[in-house]
């Protein structure tokens, strides 16, 4: 059974500590996809959260000294019992508070998955690359090179997103082709797919490299059936019609439109 067939049978709930501008269009198209959103901040309670959540998914898009503690104590639960962590370590590199704070956190805790675009991976990692606010700039450099060097040096699997998809353990990597240019201009695309694949890895039984090369395949078709049925719109119509797709694609349409390719 595809990973997508096992969300959508399981409804597993994730939970997310994420930013104040995209936690109501990330709760939406987890639902739309088929799995349960929690959206819960409050150091009292995060720890018993994650421990009842089948992945938890820390986002630092809107940092503060609350979020830093109840991120620490949600993602040592998670690792205690044994529930994925997903990492979205929006603006790394953009201040020094955020990188040192993704720093802290790869440190502190067992990340599952890391999930950003270039230039905040090569930042998690101490290396460099051009960055604008939550934005990849323009940079060069093997991009797949550094996936696979993140993924060495955290010992989790990374997933760095762009036009195409990087998804490696470190020894076996694949790139994703599938994606739409519009997914650029809604924001919270990226956060998004952070909890999607949280979703994706909640159900993949241990197979993390599967499961989420499956949801970043899943979600590139989506927002292209989306773009399609919304061609010349506009980025609203795009938004709404992609929340729809996150629910009625069915896996034989993504195995049918899926570009992968293994890479080493
Ligand atoms: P950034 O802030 O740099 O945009 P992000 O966190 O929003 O990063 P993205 O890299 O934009 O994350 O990835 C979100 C989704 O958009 C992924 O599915 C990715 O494949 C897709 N995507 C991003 N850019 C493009 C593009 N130019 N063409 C096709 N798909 C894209
Ligand atoms: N500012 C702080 S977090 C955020 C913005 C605009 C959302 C970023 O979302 P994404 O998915 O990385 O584009
Ligand atoms: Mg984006
Ligand atoms: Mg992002």
């Amino acid at each position: 059974m595809s990973y997508l067939s096992k969300v959508r049978e399981s409804n597993p709930l994730i939970h997310n500590i994420t930013n104040i501008v995209v936690a109501g269009f990330t709760a939406n198209g987890l639902l739309a996809l088929g799995a349960s959103p929690f959206m819960a901040d409050a150091s009292e309670e995060v720890a018993d959260i994650a421990a009842m959540s089948a992945a938890v998914v820390l986002n630092i898009g809107t940092l503060n000294d609350a979020a830093i503690r109840s991120m620490l104590l949600a993602g040592q639960s998670a690792n205690q019992h044994g529930v994925p962590l997903v990492l979205d370590p929006v603006g790394a590199g953009a201040t020094a508070f955020r990188t040192e704070v993704t720093h802290r956190l790869v440190s502190e805790l067992k990340i599952t998955a890391l999930r950003g675009n270039v230039a905040e991976v090569a930042h998690v990692i101490g290396e460099s690359w051009s960055i604008k606010g939550v934005d990849a700039g323009a940079g060069e450099g093997d991009v797949p090179l550094l996936a696979v060097r993140a993924a060495r040096k955290l010992g989790c699997a990374v997933i760095i997103t762009g036009k195409e998809d990087i998804i490696t353990d470190g020894s076996t990597t694949y790139v994703a082709g599938n994606g739409h240019s519009i997914l650029t201009q809604v924001t919270g695309t990226g956060c998004l797919l952070s909890a999607v694949l949280g979703a994706f890895l909640a159900v993949s039984g241990g197979a993390w490299l599967e499961a989420a090369t499956e949801a970043l395949s899943f979600y590139g078709v989506a927002a292209e059936i989306a773009a399609e049925r919304t061609a010349g719109q506009g980025p609203g119509s795009f938004q709404i019609e992609f929340l729809n797709q996150l629910a009625l694609v069915t896996p034989e349409q993504y195995q049918a439109r899926s570009r992968v390719s293994q890479l080493h």
